[in-house]
């Protein structure tokens, strides 16, 4: 919006022409991010508090984890509040890309908080159904990956990453496959969203590494010398990106252990569903494998430990997802996160290595 008013009027203030550059509106995003946090932040734990919305604890989960009961939980509106605001604010509000995406952030923000309202009502850990829960995440995914199909500037050609000369076209199956980074992204997040602090790093790393990559996908000459897939009008979507890395950061200020807040599943399965559909948009569907590397290996623990226990009635895991295996192995909770926090920033490294290793 103020990207609206304030650009026009560079022709009598030359100064304002700054507007018109993609990082100075992402900077500019991320301060605004950053800010709404800050000052909302304490205004919401304690109005979260006074409303006694705390986090009901399962008694199958680590000893370690009872006293984490009552935390102040759905932060994750915190978190979404500021990254819509500050989007709404700088980026170009005509370009598709950048409706799409907050479409799918702000629909599977829905469907998260319905959740969380309900385990709060219930005071248990029971809340939307889990086909509930995925169909209304199929059918958001449905519609955002519907209108990007159709946009004429998209193409349903996938991005190999290292290998620039596989271009498989997915025609219609794109649909599908947009569907499946969505809804898989949104629930890896939300998997791994189960100690302070552990998702939103790996989020903001991830997040950042788009920003990066949505601005080089959008320059013409950049993409030309890179040889990666120019997607024109991308670029803006550097500033939902560098937004989120913001929200995510005010957040964890609240987050960080121990924790005064949680994110909740509104937080969690938005954040997750952003990071899939910016994927899509920016052409490198695949490497999101790389980048969101933390939420693969949480996500492939379950999946083992659930198929070993149903063949062969054994565990891989001393508890699935793999952050409590280390925590049942006696590791303190901080040093599980940082260490996971570290793998997520090794995993950015390699994902942008891919950038020239084509
Ligand atoms: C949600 N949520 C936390 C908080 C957060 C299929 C199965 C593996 C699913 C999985 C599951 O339900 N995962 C999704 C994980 C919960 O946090 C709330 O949920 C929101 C995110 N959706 O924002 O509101 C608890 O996590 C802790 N927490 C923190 N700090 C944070 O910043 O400490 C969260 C955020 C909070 C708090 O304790 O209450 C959760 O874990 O419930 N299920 C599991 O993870 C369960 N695993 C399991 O059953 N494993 C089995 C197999 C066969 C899959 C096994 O290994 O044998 C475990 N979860 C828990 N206890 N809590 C089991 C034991």
């Amino acid at each position: 919006m103020l990207y609206h008013l304030l650009f026009p009027l560079h022709t009598t203030y030359s100064a304002f022409n700054v507007f018109r550059y993609i990082t100075f509106r992402a900077a500019l995003a991320a301060l605004t991010a950053l800010l709404i946090s800050f000052i909302l932040g304490p205004f919401l734990i304690r109005s979260l508090a006074a409303k006694q919305i705390g986090q009901p604890i399962r008694e199958d989960g680590p000893a370690s984890h009872s006293n984490k009961a009552g935390t102040p939980t759905m932060g994750g509106t915190l978190i979404l509040l500021a990254l819509v605001l500050s989007t709404v604010l700088l980026a170009d509000l005509a370009n598709m890309y950048i409706g799409i995406a907050l479409f799918v952030t702000v629909g599977f923000g829905a469907v998260g908080f319905a959740d969380d309202y309900l385990k709060l009502k219930r005071r248990s850990s029971r809340g939307l159904t889990a086909r509930a829960k995925l169909l209304l995440q199929l059918g958001v995914a449905f519609l955002a990956a519907v209108a990007l199909y159709l946009q004429p500037s998209f193409s349903s050609v996938l991005g190999v990453p290292f290998l620039k000369n596989i271009r498989p076209d997915l025609g219609i199956w794109y649909v599908p496959f947009a569907m499946l980074v969505v809804v898989g992204a949104s629930n890896a997040v939300n998997l791994t969203d189960g100690l302070d602090g552990l998702a939103i790093g790996p989020v903001m790393t991830a997040a950042g590494t788009y920003a990066f990559i949505a601005y080089l996908t959008g320059h013409l000459r950049l993409a030309e010398y890179l040889q990666i897939p120019y997607v024109s009008g991308v670029g803006e979507l550097s500033i939902f990106c560098g937004a989120m890395v913001a929200a995510g950061l005010g957040f964890l200020w609240f987050n960080t252990y121990p924790a005064q807040m949680f994110m909740g599943d509104v937080g969690s399965l938005s954040l997750g569903a952003a990071l899939g559909i910016v994927a899509v948009i920016t052409k490198n569907e695949i490497l999101l494998i790389v980048v969101g590397g933390v939420f693969v290996i949480e996500a492939l623990s379950v999946i083992f430990q659930v198929v070993s226990y149903k063949l062969r009635r054994k565990r891989v895991f001393l508890m699935a997802p793999i952050h409590h295996h280390y925590e049942l192995k006696g590791w303190p909770e901080p040093q599980i996160i940082v260490r996971f926090w570290i793998v997520s920033i090794i995993c950015s490294l390699l994902a942008l290595s891919s950038l020239k290793l084509r």
